[in-house]
């Protein structure tokens, strides 16, 4: 025996089960695994798309300085973000940058605390001039879609608009050639680099 529904029924139910699959299947994703030689700086990897929509509303995000250690150690934020230097210690600390489009913060007490929006990609070393063994990175991604290595090297960058980009990855010491891949609705495209001086 053949089931044989009336069109109209058919569509009626498809209706509420295919809204919640469509917003998913709007944008797909990309992973893949990091290795680098040597590994000591994997841990320095962000991976990022360039060629992809800009617009988006700026955020802050928070580098504390406690322990006489920046934290987090690398921090990856989007071109037009801020971030903001807390201090946690009991002593002074200054926030400076001599990299791409460099900035001095000035020094500041316990407490306080200082914030510089960055408006140029790009890599910056994040060091003060009052304790030389504080070093940590702020990576400035040209557009939204960055993520930061796992300990493993593995990675994801989600909600990707479907379509053609160059995934780059930029390292404290390391390089690698970006790559072409190609983002469709609902999948998740793969991308592994190995990362070499
Ligand atoms: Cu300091």
């Amino acid at each position: 025996m053949s089931l044989r529904l009336p069109r109209a029924a058919l569509a009626a139910c498809a209706i509420p089960l295919l809204f919640p699959a469509l917003a998913w299947a709007e944008t797909g994703q990309i992973a893949g695994k990091v290795s680098a030689s040597p590994a000591k700086y994997l841990k320095e990897t962000v991976v990022y798309l360039e060629g992809a929509a800009k617009g988006r509303t700026p955020k802050t995000e928070t580098m504390d300085q406690r322990h006489m250690t920046f934290i987090p150690h690398l921090l990856d934020i989007t071109e037009g973000d801020t971030v903001k230097f807390t201090n946690h210690d009991s002593v002074n600390h200054n926030v400076f940058s001599p990299d791409v489009d460099a900035y001095n913060l000035g020094n500041f007490p316990p407490g306080q605390s200082r914030s510089h929006t960055f408006t140029k990609p790009g890599g910056y070393s994040q060091l003060c001039s009052l304790h030389p063994e504080m070093l940590a990175y702020v990576f400035v991604s040209p557009t939204p879609y960055h993520a930061k290595v796992k300990a493993d090297g593995a990675y994801e960058i989600k909600g990707v608009p479907p379509g053609s980009y160059q995934l780059a990855v930029w390292n404290s010491h390391l390089k690698a050639a970006a790559q072409p891949v190609t983002v469709a609705a609902g999948q998740t495209a793969r991308v592994d680099v190995s990362l070499q001086h």
